[in-house]
């Protein structure tokens, strides 16, 4: 029998701002219903980060994230899955500080600089509802998200160690993938390992099926048995690449962060949506969609009552 496929949901991300779509959740309250929404939707992990709950900006600190991480806890049993990633711009302290709070079950570890171009939507707006936003796109003109080999080992030894958090792996480019090979050369972590395979960034690897099948048959090659792989593709490339993710026996992440769009032209209004939708296409498909507990074991996560919220 197929494995089943695990739903990730990134529920908001630091890449959209607040007037590219009303249905962005932005305060502390609007983040925990979201999250929650998304898992009695299907999804077994949640992808967390926080937003300045007046500006909408992405806020790094334990405080704003510990007014929703309670919250979710309560109210589903997902997986929540804390972003080092963070807001562009951030320095390596601040991207890392929330989850060294929280001492979550899984984080996320970028594993590759690269450029990250936002600066495309500043064309869609004429008016924006708060003044960092174009200011925030704009500087992605000249700017590199900076995930060197120490920043990685820092991250990982920092949230390993002291809290036995795991990881999802994010590649961005093929390149990433054989970063993510020298990191299991160090036998700093135990397998398994969760790779995130993202398309479609401007800087990465484009949303191409292509792109897909050759970064899907490389990290075969590379990892082994000792991973899963999920798939994300940013933009109208979410679902289809979700879907191709599934079809090839990975698993996907889907949500807000990723996609404000759940059909051409028309903008989701709330993760729940998509996650609904993507699910209906996995199981329309034959197959079943993993419950968190199922998540946990395949991913070898320590458990949500081992959390420090
Ligand atoms: N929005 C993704 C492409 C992170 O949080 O570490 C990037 C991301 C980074 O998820
Ligand atoms: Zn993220």
């Amino acid at each position: 029998m197929a494995k089943s496929v695990i739903i990730t949901c990134a529920v908001t991300g630091g890449i959209h701002t607040p007037t590219m779509s009303p249905h962005l959740p932005v305060s502390p309250a609007e983040i925990a219903t979201s999250a929650v929404e998304a898992s009695e939707a299907g999804a077994a992990i949640v992808h967390l980060h926080a937003r300045n709950p007046q500006s909408g900006k992405p806020d790094p600190s334990p405080e704003t994230f510990m007014k929703f991480l309670p919250q979710i806890k309560q109210g589903c049993s997902s997986v929540m899955n804390i972003s080092t990633g963070g807001g562009l711009g951030m320095t390596r302290e601040e991207r890392i500080r929330a989850a060294m709070a929280a001492g979550p079950e899984m984080a996320s570890l970028n594993v590759g600089s690269m450029n990250f171009g936002l600066f495309p939507a500043l064309d869609k707006f004429s008016e924006w509802k708060h003044s960092w936003e174009p200011e925030y796109l704009e500087m992605t003109r000249d700017f590199i998200f900076r995930n060197t080999f120490k920043d990685i080992e820092f991250i990982l030894k920092e949230l390993s160690g002291t809290h036995g958090t795991r990881f999802e792996f994010e590649c961005y480019d093929l390149g990433h993938l054989y970063n993510l090979a020298w990191v299991m050369d160090q036998n700093w972590l135990e397998p398994p390992f969760f790779v995130q395979m993202v398309f479609g960034v401007l800087g990465g690897a484009g949303a191409e099926l292509d792109n897909l099948v050759h970064m899907n048959r490389v990290a075969e090659r590379l990892f082994g048995d000792s991973y899963e792989w999920s798939v994300l593709a940013a933009g109208r490339n979410q679902m289809p690449f979700a879907t191709t993710a599934a079809m090839l026996g990975g698993n996907l992440r889907v949500g807000l962060e990723d996609s404000l769009y759940a059909g051409p032209g028309r903008l989701a209004e709330s993760n729940a949506q998509q996650v609904r939708q993507i699910r209906t296409i996995v199981e329309g498909l034959g197959m079943q969609i993993a419950e968190p507990d199922e998540a946990r074991r395949r991913l070898a996560l320590k458990g949500g009552d081992q959390v420090a919220f």
